[in-house]
């Protein structure tokens, strides 16, 4: 599968961690990377910092001179970089390949590979099959969207060794040969439109993780959700459903408290929800998925199961963090679009205040408000989204809204606002971007803020 690129020059567009992990595997086939940002307000040396063993690395900053992509290869992008940037489009025309991250990961990687995607749910998702996998299988690596390039791993990879690896949508924008074993779309709702422009291409662009797949391989697909069931009609793989709501001749499936297998006209119990250490239908979904994967990938089931038993939530996702002054404060950082959002205020049982807003991505804020339920005793908001999300409120008869202009602000108005009893959550249906430079940020500085609390507070 490799492309022989030894002395080649190659673009990696984007310094991100992506972009480092693409540099350095092309160094290391002995291609020649040539770093580049289209930010040029970055510094050389920080970029050099964060690269950390990348050497010399030739580094370009603003736009690429005509005389560089006459030169080059091949073209690795980064995610965030859009695949209808103007700078692709000069790349293209000279008929330089363009790949992201998970082609070039994928083309110098063996083993076989899990590849899972959908709006929301991926990283509990990834995370419970990672862990899975490696019960059973000796080399494993857990890679993509979750935090970890692919092109870190690729070269680590044996012919036995699994790859689970967590997909976005800007991932898939760009794979051309990228087929995995194992595939599954969990869910597909309204996200990123301002980079995909309509719901179509962005369905389209979800569906692509199983484009290249055959029936020898298998696509988990949700029962319950309008587009990936009707993908399944149309999926070049084996489709193994689950669902939450029914009960299906073929697939896993929710039927009570009770979570059902049923293969080859035998029915099976597999476990009850009681049993799941994880709060929301939503994760009732992810481990029905996780365990199809599993299945796909011949686990044998009382593994599958002893590591579903044992597993716990991800961190920023409904994360509990701590009681202060009989309020429970609860982080949903990574509820950054209003469907992810939408599982954080259901999980709440008690009064809640809610920090919301953040980065404008294009969403409607409607179903989640809705959502809502009485349930919100105030709505903080903060960042670009925050009168977008203040009027729609206020249109769902929302009555305490309180605006902010920072983060810390924000906690200190929760802290006024919640009594003994009520709940906090930061579940703010948007993402990070423009206070933070990841969910992650978001929610460790939610924590932090936390733990600052005194115990009487
Ligand atoms: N850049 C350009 N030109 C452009 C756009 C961006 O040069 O047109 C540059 C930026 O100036 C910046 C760099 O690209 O210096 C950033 O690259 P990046 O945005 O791809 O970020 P990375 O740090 O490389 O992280 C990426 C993913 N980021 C995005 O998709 C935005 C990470 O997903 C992923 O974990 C990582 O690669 C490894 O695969 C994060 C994410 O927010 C978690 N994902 C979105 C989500 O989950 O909703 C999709």
């Amino acid at each position: 599968m490799d492309m022989d690129l030894r002395d080649k020059k190659v673009l990696v567009a984007g310094t991100g961690i992506s972009g480092i992990g693409a540099a350095g595997l092309l160094l290391r086939v002995g291609a020649c990377p040539i770093l580049f940002d289209s930010n040029e307000e970055l510094k050389e040396e920080d970029i050099r910092k964060r690269a950390g063993d990348l050497g010399e690395v030739p580094i370009v900053l603003g736009s690429v001179p005509d005389s560089l992509a006459d030169q080059l290869a091949l073209a690795a992008v980064s995610p965030g970089v859009p695949s209808d940037a103007p700078f692709l489009q000069g790349l293209r025309e000279r008929g330089i390949p363009i790949w992201g991250e998970i082609e070039l990961g994928y083309a110098f990687g063996r083993g076989s590979v899990v590849a899972i995607t959908g709006t929301n749910g991926k990283t509990t998702t990834t995370t419970l099959t990672g862990e899975i996998m490696k019960a059973f299988y000796s080399s494993v690596f857990v890679v993509g969207n979750i935090g970890k390039p692919y092109t870190q791993a690729s070269l680590l990879t044996q012919e036995d060794s699994v790859v689970v690896a967590e997909i976005s949508s800007f991932q898939l924008e760009t794979v051309c040969s990228f087929a995995p074993k194992v595939s599954a779309i969990l869910n597909i709702t309204p996200d990123h439109l301002n980079r995909h422009h309509t719901m179509e291409c962005y369905v389209s662009v979800k569906e692509s993780i199983a484009a290249r797949q055959t029936k020898d391989d298998v696509c988990v697909l949700n029962y319950e959700d309008p587009y990936t069931r009707s993908f399944g009609e149309r999926c070049p793989a084996r489709v193994f459903y689950f669902s939450s709501a029914r009960e299906l001749e073929e697939g896993i499936y929710l039927k009570g408290d009770e979570i059902w297998l049923s293969m080859e006209g035998r029915k099976e119990k597999l476990l009850h929800t009681g049993e799941i250490r994880l709060v929301g239908i939503c994760n009732v979904e992810n481990v029905m998925a996780a365990i199809g994967i599993s299945l796909a990938m011949k686990v044998p089931m009382d593994v599958i199961l002893d590591t579903v038993r044992s597993f716990r939530a991800v961190e920023h996702r409904i994360e509990f963090v701590d009681t202060k002054g009989g309020v429970d404060f609860y982080n949903d950082s990574k509820g950054t679009n209003p469907d992810a959002a939408i599982q954080g205020i259901r999980a709440m049982t008690k009064p809640t205040v809610l920090i919301g807003g953040g980065y404008d991505k294009g969403s409607a804020y409607d179903e989640w408000i809705e959502a809502f339920e009485g349930k919100v005793k105030a709505l903080v908001l903060i960042g670009q989204t925050r009168e977008k999300i203040a009027q729609c409120a206020r249109e769902h008869g929302v009555g305490n809204i309180i605006l902010a202009d920072t983060f810390e602000e924000a906690f200190e108005i929760c802290k006024e606002q919640a009594q003994p009893g009520d709940a906090v959550l930061l579940s703010p249906a948007c993402a990070s971007w423009g206070m933070f430079p990841n969910y992650e940020a978001r929610g460790r500085l939610f924590k932090e803020l936390v733990k600052k609390m005194g115990a009487k507070e």
